[in-house]
């Protein structure tokens, strides 16, 4: 069994409930069977770049990486918009970590993983802007910057960021969004013969059977609701809703 998690956007702070429910979550999954977890992007609502302070920021979190490993189970990051460059800290962790989406094979399933940031073409705006996060400079720049920098300079400047990409979303026109979405998803399962595809970014929850396949979008967690799926590859996904 699988467990995926995206969209959580959780807060820079760890006391916060969202953010202990979903450490309390993930330390439950090896007793439930769960072999894997696929984080799919926009865990944290900001967490970018190599930075040893995050290990101390999220101390919690980090260790609760290490607990999965030590019970073997399998964690897959997938970079979302507002938690990447982080290569170093999960490999080290023993994350299989990835910068861009991918397929998958899983038990015969062809399986698609992705944050779900580009399927949108027709916001250039936000993609000229992941370009230049994105991009070997931009990542080299802020590997280079030492830790100081990082937290005194950095860490606010990232925040902007992060409060414009939320006002960016606002604006952005939902019904040509979910149509982008919509091709993407069928065309991938009906044309390229994938059985499962699994997508956050867009923040509106869908579990919508496709032909023989099915979407999975689990859409974003609020400040006291939230949810993950369990997904066993013989079967439909289940969704596990969370109120704290
Ligand atoms: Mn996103």
């Amino acid at each position: 069994m699988i467990a995926i998690y995206s969209d959580l956007h959780l807060d820079i702070d760890d006391s916060k409930a969202g953010n202990q429910e979903f450490f309390k979550t993930l330390r439950a999954l090896p007793s439930k069977g769960v072999l894997e977890v696929w984080l799919l992007g926009d865990i944290y609502d900001l967490l970018v770049g190599p930075f040893g302070f995050w290990k101390k920021t999220h101390q919690q979190f980090f260790s609760t990486l290490a607990f999965l490993s030590d019970h073997k189970v399998k964690v897959l990051w997938v970079e979302g918009n507002h938690d990447f460059h982080l290569k170093k800290l999960m490999t080290d962790l023993g994350v299989e970590y990835h910068q861009e989406d991918l397929t998958y094979e899983i038990e015969s399933k062809k399986v698609y993983l992705g944050h779900g940031d580009t399927v949108n073409q027709l916001d250039q705006e936000y993609l000229k802007w992941r370009r230049v996060i994105k991009s070997p400079i931009f990542r080299r720049a802020i590997s280079l910057a030492p830790n100081f920098v990082a937290k005194n300079i950095m860490l606010p400047i990232a925040r902007k960021a992060s409060r414009q990409s939320r006002s960016r979303e606002k604006s952005r026109n939902l019904d040509l969004a979910d149509q982008a979405y919509q091709d993407f998803v069928h065309s991938l399962i009906k044309d390229s013969g994938y059985d499962a595809v699994f997508l956050g970014h867009h923040h509106k929850k869908q579990l919508q059977k496709i032909q023989k396949g099915f979407y999975l979008n689990l859409g974003c967690w609020s400040s006291n609701t939230g949810r993950y799926a369990l997904w066993t590859p013989s079967k439909t996904p289940e969704i596990i809703e969370l109120s704290f």
